[in-house]
């Protein structure tokens, strides 16, 4: 199987298990689950290419641990992303380090620092612990810039964060007075 091969069908599932599980008729629980076989016949009846084997290896190679595999390999996952309002995900509340970072592009900026960082379509703001993350996220959309989040002075404001099986870091929106940095 290509790489392009295997890009393209982790797109799909990013698809359907972050955003319209609908599009082939899948349902998910408030936790983000699919079922693995409802998965692959979801997707078969839309004309992909999917089995059970390629699911595995998508989940293995996904450089951002995109995906959870439950141990019995019946149920997948999205450990983060969502958009879908089916799925709520409780994830694990933590102290954030002193400092986030979120990538964005350049083009943003002048909303972002009327409105602050907000979640749009997604459930959450992501922030990350590394600049490379953030310089890589921002660049998918134009020329990036990384704005660094005083996390621990937003938490002890009040603000709930939250990282994610797969370390990403979330909040609901953060104000523009808590971005320390744009560089
Ligand atoms: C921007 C990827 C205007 C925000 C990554 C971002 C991530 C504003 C865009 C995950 C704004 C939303 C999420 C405001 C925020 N005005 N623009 N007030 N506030 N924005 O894709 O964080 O590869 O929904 O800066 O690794 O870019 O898909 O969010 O540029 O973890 O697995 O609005 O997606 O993971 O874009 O990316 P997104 P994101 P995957």
């Amino acid at each position: 199987m290509s790489t392009q091969k295997l890009n393209e069908t982790s797109k799909f599932l990013s698809y359907v298990l972050r955003h319209e599980p609908q599009a082939i008729g899948l349902q998910l629980d408030r936790e983000g689950w699919a079922n693995v076989d409802e998965l692959i016949a979801g997707a078969v009846r839309n004309g992909k290419t999917l089995d059970f084997s390629l699911i595995e290896k998508i989940v293995s190679t996904s450089d951002k641990k995109r995906f959870n595999l439950s141990e019995d390999g019946k149920r997948i996952r999205a450990a983060q992303g969502h958009s879908t309002a089916s799925v709520n995900i409780q994830h694990t509340e933590k102290t954030p380090p002193e400092f986030l970072y979120h990538g964005t592009a350049t083009r943003f900026l002048e909303s972002i620092r009327q409105k602050g960082l907000i979640a749009g379509s997604r459930h959450h703001v992501h922030l990350s612990q590394e600049v490379m993350t953030a310089i890589s996220v921002g660049q998918r959309y134009g020329e990036p810039v990384v704005l660094k989040i005083e996390a621990q002075h937003m938490h002890r404001q009040g603000f709930n964060f939250f990282q994610a099986e797969n370390g990403v870091w979330l909040t609901k929106n953060v104000p523009y007075n808590f971005i320390a940095s744009e560089k």
